[in-house]
């Protein structure tokens, strides 16, 4: 046993420090606490994450926030050279590309799913939806053409860097993504990993119950 801990249901940011547990083959235990004051907010989870937000480790004592930077410490803890670059420059496109997801295209696909799936059919907003396929669109052609020279965003091999892009933006593969084909096919690539669809079961097993309250409650609470 690693002494790895992840909690968040896995429904949430969460997804992404699983997917890379199970890229590492890590042993963790995972901890499944909920948004809100049923879990994230209670004064027992704020003693570890002050922020009251999911995902957060704790890997033998040393606690750690931000979903991407868990990513990025773990693959570079257990796997530099191969999923984490292990070059100055292949750390650092490493590191553009996590960030740029979180900036540039985070908020959007989260805004879409909610309103084109997550929520039930008749408080979706069409107007939200559209305007977050359109604050997308420029991003995601970004991404097609990067993926389009080459199979991964580093050259010809899966890194964190993929991982973090694909994990920030995985509920997109329900949008049409017939202008962006590279993308298209890149992100399927990387999704039919077996860890990759290891964390996505837990996911889709974790959205399959999460009440249209709970599912409200994140839309209301995170203005989305
Ligand atoms: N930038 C943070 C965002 C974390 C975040 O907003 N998590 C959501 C779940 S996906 C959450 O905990 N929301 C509940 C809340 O804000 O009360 C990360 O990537 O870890």
């Amino acid at each position: 046993m690693s002494g790895l801990r992840i909690y968040g249901i896995a429904r949430t940011r969460a997804f992404r420090a699983l997917w890379i547990a199970a890229e590492l083959g890590l042993d963790y235990e995972h901890l499944p606490v909920e948004i809100g004051d049923a879990g994230a907010r209670t004064p027992e989870f704020l003693a570890i994450n002050p922020n009251g937000r999911l995902p957060v480790i704790v890997d033998d004592g040393f606690v750690l926030f931000e979903s991407l930077a868990i990513t990025l410490y773990l693959a570079k803890k257990h796997a530099t050279g191969t999923l984490y670059p292990g070059t100055l420059h292949g750390e650092a496109r490493a590191w553009q590309w996590s960030f740029w997801a979180i900036a540039e295209v985070d908020r959007g696909v989260n805004i879409w799913s909610l309103h084109a799936v997550r929520l039930p059919p008749a408080e979706r907003d069409a107007g939200k939806r559209e305007e977050a396929l359109q604050v997308l669109a420029a991003p995601f052609r970004v991404l097609d053409s990067a993926v389009a020279k080459q199979p991964y965003l580093l050259g010809n091999d899966f890194t964190v860097a993929d991982l973090n892009v694909a994990a920030v933006i995985s509920r997109a593969i329900d949008m049409d993504l017939s202008a962006v084909p590279s993308l298209h096919s890149w992100l399927t690539r990387c999704l039919e990993r077996p860890a990759a669809r290891a964390a996505l079961a837990l996911k889709r097993k974790a959205d399959n119950e999460t009440p249209a309250e709970v599912t409200r409650r994140i839309a209301r609470i995170n203005r989305l």
